[in-house]
Order: structure tokens, then sequence, then C-alpha cells
């Protein structure tokens, strides 16, 4: 059988598909409407619009295979097996189909493809904004057994479209772009940040196989879960001990929405907040529509089951959402046809229809569970009223910490060198590992608006211990009185007594592992100050480069290199900084804390919540993932410092 798609002879009807609504020099001149910033954030963004539209190819079930490749040059190639772009002229603008797409602005992505596009958010504002902000772009598409090729030059055409060779009968599109430097404060790719949401839409989007290369480090990876959410939930609980073997999945269609869910339970964790909502493939970190039907659906399901067959009876237990969410690893993935993306960050799902789609599915399908596996019931009963008791338990010791006052502000920790003033706008506070470096910061710290909380070893993992033990951990609680917000129910971001609250942790293993916990503590406990931007990273050099007379700091290998092939490289001495504590306080203030000459990394809400999936590796008893991870990522130390 001939697919008409791919054979333009056929007719002119694919590119006239393409609906055009304006230029692209409105994108050149307020990116950031587009892509959110024009910082890494939005660097990023730009690998992910081009993915998008291959993934897009792929939810119509015409592509399989996705290729990103970071060249040695900065650019990036995303190759897809789809259809390919249209080669044929459009009727109305008298264009190929491939220069509408790569050259006109559209609302949505309205690429008249019928399923599930993504549209809203910053997803979905099309390729060609990704062209408007590359310095150069090559587009190669394989149709009709040739490879077509065009070129452009901040979203301008360069070269017509023209055949540049044959191909066998494989259709596909292979875009390669250079993020422009008038427009990117950093042009350098996270090779991991990248890799992570490619393992993430793999999971996402089953049977799909995609590949990501770093030609500069060698590091390449694929992906291809042919369980897809299900594995995504293995994959959240590996090393960790599942209360039932298997992972509930529910899979159904309802109104043109197509709702997919697995979950499973956790025997020792109490966290409360493993529930991942995706729509079309975008992780809206803020919920909507769709989780609040997933948490009804849960708890309506659940406390049915519960009354219906004679548990909780009898100890005037009364169970709630919390008590049946505490342990709870899910996925919740939909697929929608015009979803509305809200909130600050728009990554949150308005559509109201589709919270009553998603809790009557769910409800539907996890009572047919709930009755075919009694004996996994029981168990996620029997969490459920310890998750109570304990909820009690932890309200009274929590009372009497409080009646202690440990938590107010008043009293603020021994170890805390405090500055002198009280304007908390212009205050910061730094949370140095360990008491050498600490005692380095204080010397070295301009003590006017600086604040030092040294913090000894590690502090508890927040994610395994429910509050009552959290709040014995000396650590947590002196960090807490240092800020003054107060914790939990009295949690006041608002009250904080520094609006830069800064981790200063040492460029090896053991640094990398406290600012993991520390994200992960702010995170969980403390997440408005992330939204608020009060968090930082300290960003201390790593090497310190010596010739003659000459000094300079140097802070990530890239930089080294730069250096080092700028000095013509003979007999200059390397010096590595490990640890904080290398570095006398006055190198200390001149390298890390003085702002004049200081970098600072805000911590986003991505950050923290890839910091938090990271845990488990890095906090897990298992040795293998963990040195997985420290092979991996030492192999390409610009990618993270450690
Ligand atoms: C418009 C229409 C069709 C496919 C595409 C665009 C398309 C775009 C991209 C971007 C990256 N990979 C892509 N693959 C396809 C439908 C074409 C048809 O009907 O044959």
């Amino acid at each position: 059988m001939e697919d008409e798609s791919v054979s333009d002879e056929k007719g002119v009807y694919d590119s006239d598909k393409i609906k055009v609504l304006e230029g692209l020099s409105a994108v050149r001149k307020r990116p950031s409407m587009y892509i959110g910033s024009t910082d890494e954030n939005g660097l990023h963004h730009l690998v992910y619009e081009v993915v998008d539209n291959s993934i897009d190819e792929a939810m119509e079930g015409y592509c399989s295979s996705i290729d990103v490749t970071l060249n040695q040059d900065g650019s990036v190639t995303v190759r897809d097996d789809g259809r390919g772009i249209p080669v044929s002229i459009h009727q109305q603008y008298q264009r190929s189909g491939v220069e509408i797409v790569m050259t006109k602005l559209h609302a949505g992505g309205k690429f008249d493809r019928k399923s599930y596009t993504v549209s809203g958010g910053l997803h979905g504002v099309g390729v060609s904004v990704v062209n408007a902000l590359s310095e150069w772009l090559v587009v190669k598409v394989r149709r009709n057994g040739k490879i077509y090729r065009q070129e452009y030059r901040r979203g301008e055409v360069m070269s017509e479209l023209e055949v540049v060779g044959d191909c066998d009968d494989r259709s596909g599109t292979e875009t390669t772009f250079m993020p422009d430097n008038e427009i990117f404060e950093t042009l350098e790719f996270d090779y991991r940040r990248l890799k992570e949401r490619m393992r993430e839409l793999a999971f996402l989007n089953k049977d799909l196989r995609i590949t990501i290369k770093d030609e500069s480090s060698g590091a390449s990876q694929e992906f291809h879960y042919e369980g897809g959410i299900i594995e995504f939930v293995k994959y959240l609980n590996r090393e960790k001990e599942p209360l039932n073997p298997h992972v509930i999945y529910i899979n159904d269609r309802m109104n043109g929405v197509h709702v997919e869910v697995a979950m499973q339970y956790l025997a020792h964790s109490y966290s409360m907040n493993n529930v991942y909502p995706f729509a079309n493939n975008i992780h809206t970190v803020e919920g909507g529509t769709h989780l609040t039907g997933f948490r009804a659906g849960l708890t309506n399901t659940l406390k049915k089951y519960a009354d219906d067959n004679g548990y909780g009876n009898g100890n005037d237990m009364d169970l709630t959402g919390d008590d049946f969410r505490e342990g709870l690893t899910a996925i919740v993935n939909i697929k929608l046809p015009e979803p509305q993306f809200e909130g600050q960050t728009k990554m949150k799902l308005g559509n109201s229809e589709i919270r009553g789609v998603v809790q009557s599915i769910l409800s539907e399908k996890l009572m047919m569970y709930l009755e075919e596996n009694p004996r996994d019931a029981e168990r996620i009963m029997d969490k459920a009223l310890m998750a109570a008791k304990a909820r009690t338990a932890a309200r009274k010791a929590k009372e009497l910490t409080r009646r202690k006052g440990i938590l107010g502000s008043m009293d603020l920790p021994g170890k805390l060198a405090d500055c002198s003033n009280p304007d908390p706008k212009v205050s910061e506070l730094y949370i140095v590992e360990g008491d050498s470096a600490g005692g380095s910061a204080k010397q070295g710290r301009d003590r006017n608006f600086q604040a030092i909380l040294p913090l000894r070893g590690k502090i508890i993992n927040v994610e395994k211990a429910r509050i009552d033990k959290m709040l014995d951990n000396k650590e947590i609680r002196s960090m807490i009185s240092a800020l003054g917000t107060g914790f939990d129910e009295e949690f006041k971001p608002e009250e904080t007594r520094y609006h830069k609250i800064i981790i200063m942790t040492d460029a090896d293993v053991d640094g990398a592992h406290i600012r993991t916990l520390l994200f992960t503590f702010f995170y969980r406990y403390m997440r408005e100050l992330i939204d608020m931007g009060y968090l930082y990273m300290a960003q201390p050099p790593l090497y310190k480069l010596k010739r003659g007379k000459r000094e300079q700091y140097v802070y990530n290998e890239r930089e080294k290199r730069e250096i080092l092939e700028e000095w013509g490289g003979r007999g200059v001495n390397i010096q590595r900084y490990k640890g904080l504590g290398e570095m006398n306080p006055s190198e200390l203030w001149e390298t890390t804390m003085n702002p004049e000459n200081r970098f600072l990394a805000r911590v986003t809400i991505q950050d923290a919540l890839e910091a938090d999936r990271l845990f488990d590796i890095l906090m897990g008893k298992e040795v293998e993932p963990r040195r997985d991870f420290i092979e991996e990522n030492a192999a390409q130390a610009d990618d993270i410092d450690i």
C-alpha cells in the first residue's frame, strides 16, 4: 500500500494544511515571550521545542525513533524518522511546507495534525521560534526518495529548498541549529539535563526510541521503554521496597482524552509528594485538573473500599486523602486535544473537563483492581491506617516541639554567625558544608550583610523520615531557626530573615550529596522560598591557574581549556580546589563570596525537582547505581562539578 502522506506528486494537500499567522521579527525582539527566558532554561527550551515536533509525529504513529546530538561546535541536531515536513508548495504562500514551518510563527502549533499536539505553555510555540533564535539552522527532509535541504540565518532564508541527494523510502526530518549568542546569556547545553528529559519522554511514549549523544565528551544514551509509565514508576521506586510487587496500571479513553496512570506504594516511605502529573508530555509541576481528578478518585475509591470492607472500624480512625497518598509513587499521564496551560510557569493544566474524566476512569478501574487483588488491597489499607496513626502521633510531637520554642525565631542557633544588618532584602545566609569551611567563611565574609551557618556532616534524609523525626535532627532545626520562617503549618516564607539563601558545598561527591539533600529539603518543605527565587548555589572555583605573576581562578573545565590555550600552555601551575577548606578566608571571599566577583546560580524548581529525583541514586543503599552515576558524571566534568 502506498503511503499517501509521503507522495507529494499525489496532491497539493499537505503544505496547504499549515496555517500561518505572523512573522518572526517579533520573536527576536521579545524572545522571553516565546521561550520564557534567555538564560539556560530558554536555551534548553530550544531543544525541547524541536524534539516536541518529532514527538508529535510519534504520537500520531509515524515516528519511532528520535536522535539528539550535541555537536562539537555547540550546535544541536535532532533527527526523526517521521513523515518529513511537507516539501510541496503551499498555494496561498507560494512557499514550500518546510519554509513555512521554519519561518512563520503559528499559534499553538496548529499543523493541522489530528492528534494531541502540544499547545500553549512554553512548548508548542513552533520550530520557527527556534529558527528565529538561532544564528543558523539547517533542515534536511527525507521524502519521496529525495533529500531536501534548506538553510537559514537568524530566521531568514539563506538558500532555497533544494534537492541535495537521493535516499531510500525511509522518510524523516533532521534539524541542526546553532543558538544565537546575540540572544542567549549562555550557549552551553547541560547534557545531563537534556538526557533526563529524553528519558522522561521515552517513559511517557512507550515504544519510542530516543538517543542522546554528546560529541564533546563521548557520552551517549539510548532510552526505550516498552512498559512506558509502568517502567517509569519502577524506575522511581528502584532500590526501595515496594508494598506490593506489581505496579497498578490504568489505561483508558473518554471523550477524546487518553488517561494513563501507573502507581505503586512503597513499604517504608512516608512522602506524599511523589505523584507526577503530565499533560501532553509536559510535566505539569504546578498540577492542575488532572491531578485534582486523580486525588479525588484515589481518596474516594480507597475510602469506599475501606468502608465496604470493614477497615478502620472500631478504632475511630478518620482516614484522609493524605493517608492514602503516603508512600505512593504515581505517574498520571494524560493526552488531550486542546490543553490550556496556566499558572505562573504555565505548568498547570486548566481544562476543567479533565478533572471528572480522570476521576471517573480512576475510580472505576481502581475499584476493579482492589476487588480482583484483595491481598494488595489489604496492604494498602493497613498502610493507610498506620499513616493515620502516625499523623496523630506526629501532631502531638510537633505541638510539644513548638511549645519548647525550638522552632521559634527568637532562638537562633549557636553555630550561626549572623549578619549585623537586620534588613532581609540585603541579607544573605551562607549554608556551608563542614566546620572548617564554615570557619573560613566566617573570617572571609562581609559581616554587615553575610551570615554563615556551618552544617556538620550530612543532614537527615527528609524523604525517609516523618516530620517528628526530622525535627529531631539538629542541622535541620538550626536551618529552620536561622531562617526564621517557622515550619510546616506555621511556615511563613515571607518572614525569612534572608532574601539570599546560598548553599556552599565542596566540588566533590560529598558536596554533591549535601547539596542534593538540601535541595530536597527546600523542595519538599520550603518550596515557596525557591519559587520566590531566594535559593542559590555558590560556585567556588575548580582551579587556580598561575604562570609567573599571572593568576586566574577558573570555574569550569571549558574555561580552563580556554585560558590554557590563551596562555600557550607551558609552565602553568594548576592548582585544583577539592574542598572549600583548601581556600584561605581571603581567597574564599575573593572567588566565591564577594558580590563583585562571585557567580551565584539561582536554584529553580526544575533544579530542585531533578535533585529530588537524583536523590535515590545518591542516597540509596545500593552501590551500583551510585557508582554508575559518579562514573557517568566524572566522564563529563562540565556537566556536574564532582
Ligand atoms: C506538518 C505537517 C506534517 C508533518 C510535519 C509538519 C512534521 C514536522 C516536523 C518537525 C520535526 N519533525 C517533523 N515531522 C513532521 C504532516 C505531513 C504529511 O501529511 O505527510
